[in-house]
């Protein structure tokens, strides 16, 4: 059975990501259905995707399938799909933060959620990894608005803010029930704060973690030592052979630079991401809090409150975390809080490549 030959979509940017958004009910029920037309859509596999929405980059080729929400605890459920540029791949085993920035406005835009007369609160339940976020932002005349004054690094100009408020986290955040742990040789800590994460200090990779992304993706020996110390930690964190997976996601960490707590370096896993994901600041600033852990001798941390600047390739991620111990003596996420900013591209009808075009 092939998909439908036209499917109603809305590209979106969703902070530093730009996706096709879609309602569930537009797309087929049918998982490999689903997934082998959102590559025709994306025009996956090819590099450039050129003949699809992709944009030839793992942060171009998102996807948010969204539908009314099947608990009491949210308004919308928001599944999220990685879909890969050169490979014939779709991947549920991550989340995405940056995407969510977007899921507000398209559940007012699609009618699934009523909008508020100056603002709206959307609570959200992430398919993904189960974890909720509300996310607030403004709808003057029960409209959602993208204009504003908000500025994000990695984005030029100006947008109205999305407010993405992460309540307390069930999981532990570190997966390995260690504080570091010694992988293929070197010293790390494993955390997820909603992304799986390997923490690690540039310098014991034997570079200084300024570099830009091209430059780190193009040093083989570094990029081989972390393909090593991924499937390690992967294990380690219970995630299996992570082999052709995207999570854990691995972060570089040296000294700020420009009055931040932390400069990154994030690899996603392949590609070095031009900023970073929300979720992964969420891991880094939680890890940078962890006594102990790889991150916290190397941060610089704000005597009091909760926010940190996590800077990175284009310019720093503000943040707002804070961890405590359970009453089970592990390690949560009491809360975490992030301002992106989010924009509507284009509304319409997006046409697939044909099965027949070579996909099939
Ligand atoms: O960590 C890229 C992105 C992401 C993920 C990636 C993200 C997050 O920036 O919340 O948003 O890590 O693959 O879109």
């Amino acid at each position: 059975m092939t998909g439908p030959t036209e499917v109603r979509c809305m590209l979106m940017r969703g902070g530093t990501s730009k996706g096709a958004y879609f309602l569930a009910d537009d797309l087929p029920t049918e998982q490999t259905v689903r997934d082998e037309l959102l590559l025709r859509i994306m025009g996956s596999p090819d590099p450039r995707q050129i003949d699809g929405l992709g944009g030839g980059h793992p942060l171009t080729s998102k996807v948010a399938v969204v539908s009314p929400s099947a608990g009491p605890e949210a308004d919308v459920d928001y599944l999220f799909l990685q879909v890969a540029v050169d490979k014939a791949e779709v991947s549920d085993r991550q989340n995405c933060g940056n995407l969510l920035a977007g899921i507000g406005p398209f559940a007012v835009e699609r009618g699934l959620v009523r909008a508020g007369t100056d603002e709206t609160s959307v609570r959200i339940r992430m398919v993904n990894s189960g974890d909720f976020a509300t996310a607030t932002f403004p709808t003057p005349d029960g409209r959602a608005d993208y204009g504003g004054d908000t500025e994000i690094s990695g984005v030029p100009g100006s947008a109205a803010a999305v407010v993405i408020e992460f309540p307390p986290r069930k999981g532990e955040l570190l997966p390995t029930g260690n504080v570091r742990d010694t992988v293929a040789g070197i010293e790390v800590t494993c955390v997820d704060n909603g992304m799986p994460t390997v923490l690690m200090p540039a310098g014991a990779l034997a570079v200084t973690g300024q570099e830009d992304p091209t430059d780190l993706e193009g040093n083989r020996e570094l990029t081989a030592r972390l393909h090593d110390i991924r499937l390690a930690a992967g294990r380690l964190m219970g995630l299996g052979d992570v082999t052709g997976t995207t999570v854990p996601k691995l972060t570089l960490l040296s000294a700020p630079r420009h009055g931040g707590a932390v400069t990154t370096r994030t690899f996603i896993p392949t590609r070095v991401h031009t900023s970073i994901g929300v979720l992964g600041a969420a891991s880094v600033a939680a890890g940078l809090r962890i006594e102990g852990s790889v991150a916290h001798g190397i941060a610089a941390l704000p005597a009091e409150g909760d926010r940190l600047r996590i800077e990175h390739p284009s310019g720093f991620t503000e943040i707002e975390s804070s961890i405590e111990h359970a009453p089970d003596g592990g390690l949560r996420a009491r809360r975490t809080a992030v301002v992106r900013t989010a924009r509507k591209i284009f509304d319409g009808t997006v046409f697939p490549v044909p099965p027949t075009g070579g996909r099939s």
